[in-house]
């Protein structure tokens, strides 16, 4: 009697977390180093670890995600970037590292990550100026891959400002010098779409004979 209890239970646990439905990732992490020596921040793309060139792809899975995720229903997703400290990073007291989307291609939308393989605990959180959200968003100082999305198929771009700001505010502080790093994705169509349309374009042979 209890077992089957307990095997009732296991089923149902499965069956809610296959009903869960997270955004793919696909394609090895990318990640942005950050350094700071005391006086100077340094940002710049990691292209030694992982060489892939940029722009990086980003796919429309088609899926409808679990919430808060759905906020990327619809749209082409890449979380392959993602900011990580490059050695040991010493802030001054009451002080943080802040990013500050500067520029970006019109449509794209960023929202908060964390650990690529951490994706049920992220906040989906738009940042970056998306949905009204400040421009400006303070790094914790751990791996961030955050979701990065856009609305159609074609080239994006954003630039972003790291600098060392008040850790409450994120007012800039004097004394220190920012750098700034430009990322870039193009949006593709999914190979599953792609051998959808190849099953399409069968259809229509057959339908032309
Ligand atoms: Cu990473």
């Amino acid at each position: 009697m209890f077992k089957t209890a307990c095997v009732v239970s296991v089923v149902a646990i499965a069956g809610s977390a296959q009903s869960q439905v997270w955004p793919q990732f696909e394609g090895a992490m990318k990640h942005v180093l950050i350094t700071f020596d005391g006086t100077n921040v340094g940002v710049e793309v990691d292209n030694l670890i992982n060489p892939e060139p940029t722009p990086l792809p980003m796919v429309n899975y088609g899926d409808a995600h679990t919430a808060p995720a759905d906020v990327l229903d619809g749209m082409y997703i890449s979380s392959q970037y993602g900011f990580l400290p490059d050695g040991l990073i010493s802030l001054p007291q009451d002080a943080a590292i802040w990013v500050e989307m500067t520029s970006s291609t019109p449509g794209l939308e960023i929202y908060e990550g964390g650990r690529r393989m951490m994706r049920a605990d992220h906040t989906y959180a738009p940042v970056f100026g998306t949905d009204g959200s400040d421009a400006a968003w303070q790094w914790d100082g751990n791996m961030h891959h955050p979701w990065v999305a856009a609305p159609a198929l074609g080239d994006y771009e954003a630039i972003f400002e790291v600098y060392i700001g008040d850790a409450v505010t994120g007012a800039r502080l004097s004394g220190y010098v920012s750098d700034e790093v430009t990322l870039d994705w193009v949006a593709i169509p999914s190979p599953a779409s792609a051998s959808l349309l190849g099953l399409a374009g069968v259809a229509a042979l057959r339908r032309r004979r």
